[in-house]
């Protein structure tokens, strides 16, 4: 019998994929562009791109997903408890990906008869349409609503839904990848739209060894350089570009001052490269950088004061056996 997906809609994209497209080229013609050459880390995320990630979690180096999958399987029912105290809500998954950590959670409400609906929201088409048919499958009690877009999309999702009761899922260390000023404010959005009872569970990888935390970034396999490297391959496909790909190199830092993880693409020759729907040609000196990604680690101090600043206070903070790694809850305060 052939599988009837749960609804869903793409609030970002227009039938022909003409406006991504366009917005793809304005967004890599004005990071190349910059003096320090930079690219959104959000375009790492394109079919190829979610598989790497896939590999990336189940790496050895890559400790995240795992210490959270403890965490969410060990407090799944008080998490559950907390979020269904009063009545019906819409779980809304930020950056749901696989939901791979999520479904401990649905399993468990499910399991506890709580009343709400589930709304992934991811830049991955791809990875939505697979999330829906799997809970189909193995989840029917569960209503699913998937929306395919940018974080903003999702902010537009909240702010239709302001007077409902409200749990916004934040896993994954995603909050991670904003410089500290956009955390602020996505989350200060995200905040202005939930009201007295909404919850918000925030998974965020903690400060430790820096070794630890530079291996997790530059895996002994070359996935996580693949993942990286994979961006250029995008631009290629997507927007004509003749990058050598190579011609680059994955090169990762981790400054424990700041605690912040950051990846780059190298370019070990002088180069040019041409990207048609830039309609532009960009110039590389031999070692380069692109940068491309940022990953925060943080301290719980500093968690608190970000979610304190957005109008959040902590409620419970569940750790994973070696408080490398934490589930913040927090209510809206
Ligand atoms: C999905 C953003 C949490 O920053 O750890 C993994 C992405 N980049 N390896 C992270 C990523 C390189 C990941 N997040």
């Amino acid at each position: 019998m052939p599988l009837t997906l749960a609804p869903m809609i793409e609030l970002s994209r227009k039938q022909d994929g003409s406006q991504d497209t366009a917005a793809f080229a304005r967004d890599v013609a004005d990071g190349l562009s910059q003096q320090q050459k930079t690219l959104p880390s959000r375009y790492f995320y394109d079919g190829a791109g979610s598989r790497l990630f896939q590999q990336i979690m189940d790496l050895p180096e890559y400790y995240l997903t795992r210490s959270e999958f403890e965490v969410l399987t060990n407090n799944r029912q008080t998490m559950a408890e907390h979020f269904a105290r009063e009545g019906f809500f819409h779980l809304i998954d930020l950056g749901a990906g696989d939901a791979l950590k999520t479904k401990i959670l649905l399993r468990e409400l499910a399991r506890q008869q709580s009343v709400f609906d589930y709304v992934p929201v991811d830049i991955s088409g791809d990875a939505m349409l697979e999330l829906s048919s799997s809970l189909q499958e193995e989840l029917p009690e569960v209503k699913v609503e998937a929306v395919v877009g940018e974080y903003f999309q999702a902010l537009e999702w909240l702010q239709e839904h302001k007077a409902e009761r409200k749990v916004v899922l934040f896993l994954g260390s995603n909050i991670g990848n904003f410089e500290y000023q956009e955390s602020l404010e996505f989350l200060g959005s995200v905040r202005s739209y939930l009201q007295a009872g909404d919850r918000l569970l925030m998974g965020v990888d903690l400060r430790k060894n820096p070794d630890v935390i530079l291996n997790a970034y530059d895996d002994a396999a070359g996935v996580t350089a693949a993942f990286n490297l994979n961006l250029l391959h995008r631009i290629n496909r997507e927007l004509g570009g003749d990058f050598k790909v190579e011609q680059f190199c994955h090169h990762a830092i981790y400054n424990p001052l700041e605690g912040v993880m950051r990846s780059f693409l190298v370019s070990k020759v002088e180069q040019q490269v041409q990207i048609r729907e830039t309609g532009k040609t960009f110039s590389f000196e031999a070692w380069e950088a692109i940068h491309t990604e940022n990953s925060h680690k943080y301290t719980l101090r500093q968690v608190e004061e970000l979610g304190s600043a957005c109008g959040f206070k902590v409620e419970t903070v569940f750790y994973d056996s070696q408080r490398g790694f934490a589930d913040v809850l927090f209510t809206v305060s």
